[in-house]
């Protein structure tokens, strides 16, 4: 995919289920069973928690709609085989996940259980009939998340320092980190300085908040400034040791800011609750294209980044905010030209 975007565009398992009482549906509205496949642990992700939010909120406000959660651990040798299982058993019309990976284990399990649908938000697959994907344009995203970091590590702001070094702390690399993630985070600092560079290191897993805290120690020694992270649970790591050493965080994907007042000075917000309630509506309705595949950003109204917190208001200085929101707003309106690299 390669698309130019100024115009227009583009473990255990704890089981929640919601099973109500047939006299509770209402006459015609047909049943849904729901599968929410959590690769990983629910907790400390924010795409899963509201995955299974969206999920539950939706189940909850129609009778005839019934969610499981299953949490598949981060093993992810076993998720494959894990889901295989949870789909043998008939129970579900609908397998909803959040993954980059997670199309091509469908694709797999659904070659053996051809009346399976999946829709997978957070990748891009199309072309399979059973499948239906929607990519977050996590490009974009970062773009406008680096460039406040950007505006950030070149500002006089208290612990921005000479180097203008951004740091990027990823828990694993896997394609859309590699192509659109990281990439558009240089791209957006640099737009704030073309002589920004940046320190790039990986956790190793999705949980080890220690090793992102002696990762993130190491690169504030080494000059970064203001971090992204990309680390699920592990990102808390990061959070504490520029608390106590004195550095900057950008988020992504959700509001952070109470986390870390004047240490999260900037959060993007995903609508990956909103969308998960769309979808459910959409397979309730029988209106899902399967086969298709579908990129969301800001214009869409699925990201945005979160300006009115006090997080935001109180800890970044006004001259930077006026120039980030200038950014924004032009970004909402379609008038930042960027190219989004293949995945
Ligand atoms: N993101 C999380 O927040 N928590 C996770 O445990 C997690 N596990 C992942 C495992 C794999 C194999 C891949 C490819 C991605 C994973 N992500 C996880 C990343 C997530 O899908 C998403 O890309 C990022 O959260 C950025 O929006």
């Amino acid at each position: 995919m390669s698309v130019l975007f100024s115009a227009a565009f583009f473990g255990a398992c704890p089981r929640q289920d919601r099973a109500p009482a047939p006299a509770e549906i209402p006459d015609g509205e047909a049943r849904l069973s729901v599968l929410v496949y959590i690769t990983g642990v629910t907790a400390g992700s924010p795409s899963y928690e509201m995955l299974a939010a969206g999920a539950e909120e939706f189940a909850a406000g129609h009778p005839a709609v019934r969610v499981k959660v299953y949490e598949a651990g981060f093993n992810q040798a076993e998720w494959e085989e894990q889901l295989t299982s949870l789909v043998a058993s008939g129970e579900y019309d609908l397998v909803l996940g959040s993954n980059p990976s997670l199309p091509e284990i469908c694709a797999s399990v659904g070659e053996k259980f051809p009346d399976q649908k999946f829709v997978i938000t957070d990748a891009m697959y199309s072309g399979n009939s059973r499948i239906c994907t929607y990519l977050y344009n996590q490009y974009e995203q970062s773009l406008f998340l680096g460039y406040l970091a950007g505006l950030i590590t070149t500002s006089g702001m208290e612990h921005a320092n000479g180097a203008k070094r951004v740091g990027f702390i990823a828990a694993q690399e896997y394609p859309l980190l590699d192509n659109h993630i990281v990439p558009g985070f240089l791209d957006g600092a640099r737009r704030a300085d073309p002589g920004i560079t940046m320190d790039f290191r990986v956790v190793g897993n999705w949980y080890d908040a220690n090793k992102a805290s002696d990762l993130a120690s190491s690169m504030i020694d080494a000059g970064s400034d203001v971090f992204a992270v990309i680390a699920g649970g592990a990102s808390q790591g990061l959070v504490r040791t520029a608390e106590r050493m004195g550095a900057y965080v950008v988020f992504h994907n959700t509001n952070e800011y109470g986390g870390a007042p004047g240490v999260i000075v900037g959060c993007g917000v995903m609508e990956q609750k909103k969308l998960t309630m769309e979808i459910l509506a959409g397979a309730l309705e029988g209106k899902i294209q399967y086969g298709s595949s579908r990129i969301v950003g800001v214009r869409e109204g699925y990201l945005d980044f979160i300006s009115d917190d006090p997080g935001y208001v109180e800890h970044v200085s006004p001259e930077i905010r006026e120039k980030f929101d200038a950014f924004m707003d032009d970004i909402r309106a379609g008038r930042i030209p960027y190219t989004v690299p293949p995945l």
